[in-house]
């Protein structure tokens, strides 16, 4: 059977500065998947106008989030690596895959129904149509996996939708042009042009709670700092975010099931156990019955020891504007090739007269 090459795809909007839920979620696995496949990383600038940002608070939050990708450790030689906007060809799709998406599905999104609110005829049209971009993102470069953090989960789904929708709607143009490649979904093997993407959502961080509030998502836009640690806070700031996190009175459980409905703990486990890359049971093994006081400085301790050089080398390419425009211009010009190869088949697939 003729299938879909491997190949990874995710990115980061700059919204503001990366946190340790998108590094934990996100950044880190990214880094790790680098050895292994062909991987495509994205500062999704055009997201971010969801959000109507100031245009030069755009401009350096792309270069610091791209500063963020590089001193975590993406290697731009192995992995491309460019903003967006950059490849006229992810709004092109997005417009063929706006046709293709029902608003109902769209409108069952619920990072639309939270970020919209109640007032929801006055959203941008932009915030809606959000996961139809993100499908093109993702399918502009025909991935098969896309790692994310737990909140994507739905976004995923939807991309899988619209690539099946794509796929049936036109599957006697793709066999008849030669296009269509074969693949396994479920049981049965269909034949189609774009791949039924899998999302990579693993590993006890997939979901990094606000250290104020064990309930919220941690979040680029909570109004409070002391919500989540940047990644671009100093040692003595994160030390300061971690003592200060919200906790129960009680101690640190010996098993499991002692973290049920504490929310807090649970989630202060689980950043111990992603960062020392252990399971959460062994993190309870090692401080059940312990104090908050004394786990948090422990967790403290690691966070200062993994992130320090992350951000130290952060500041140092912050500093090199001209290095980190490189690095985009020329993840740029490699993604626009894969970009125009299938664009050019998905022109030809819809019934677009071209040269
Ligand atoms: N709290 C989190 N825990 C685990 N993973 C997370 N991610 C985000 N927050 C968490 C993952 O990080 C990647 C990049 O996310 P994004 O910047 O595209 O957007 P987001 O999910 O909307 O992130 P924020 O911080 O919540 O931004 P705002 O406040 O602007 O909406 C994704 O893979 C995401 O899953």
């Amino acid at each position: 059977m003729n299938s879909f090459k491997e190949r990874i795809f995710s990115g980061a909007q700059p919204t503001g500065n990366l946190h340790l839920g998108n590094y934990l979620g996100a950044l880190k696995r990214w880094v790790e998947l680098q050895d292994s496949h062909d991987c495509i990383y994205c500062v999704v600038d055009m997201h971010a106008l969801t959000i109507l940002p100031d245009p030069v608070e755009l401009l350096n939050s792309t270069r610091e989030i791209t500063a963020a990708y590089l001193a975590a450790g993406l290697d731009p030689k192995k992995s491309i690596v460019f903003n967006q906007s950059r490849v006229r060809q992810h709004s092109e799709l997005a417009w063929v895959f706006n046709c293709i998406a029902r608003i109902g599905w769209m409108n069952r999104m619920t990072q639309f129904k939270d970020k919209a609110g109640k007032d929801r005829d006055n959203a941008s049209l932009g915030l809606l149509a959000y996961p139809s971009l993100m499908a093109a993102d993702i399918l502009l470069y025909r991935a098969t996996h896309v790692p994310v953090g737990d909140d994507q989960k739905q976004h995923l789904e939807l991309t899988r939708d619209i690539a099946q929708k794509f796929n049936n709607d036109y599957s006697d143009r793709i066999r008849s042009l030669g296009v269509g490649v074969e693949m396994a979904v479920g049981d049965e093997t269909v034949s189609g042009y774009f791949p039924i993407t899998e999302p990579m959502i693993s590993g006890p961080a997939m979901r990094i709670m606000s250290l104020r509030d064990g309930t919220k998502k941690m979040s680029k836009s909570d109004p409070s700092d002391l919500s989540r640690i940047n990644l671009i806070d100093d040692a003595e700031t994160i030390t300061k975010k971690i003592r200060k996190a919200k906790t129960d009175a009680d101690a640190i459980p010996s098993e499991i099931d002692g973290l049920k409905g504490r929310a807090e703990a649970d989630n202060l486990v689980g950043v111990f156990a992603a960062l020392s890359g252990q399971q959460k049971e062994q993190v309870l093994r090692d401080f059940g019955g312990k104090q908050f006081s004394e786990f948090k400085a422990a967790l403290a301790d690691l966070a200062v020891a993994q992130l320090s050089p992350i951000t130290q080398e952060m500041r140092r390419l912050i500093a090199d504007p001209a290095y980190i425009d490189s690095v985009l211009r020329d993840g740029g010009a490699r993604a626009s090739v894969i970009a125009e190869e299938n664009m050019n088949n998905v022109r030809n697939i819809v019934g677009f007269l071209q040269d």
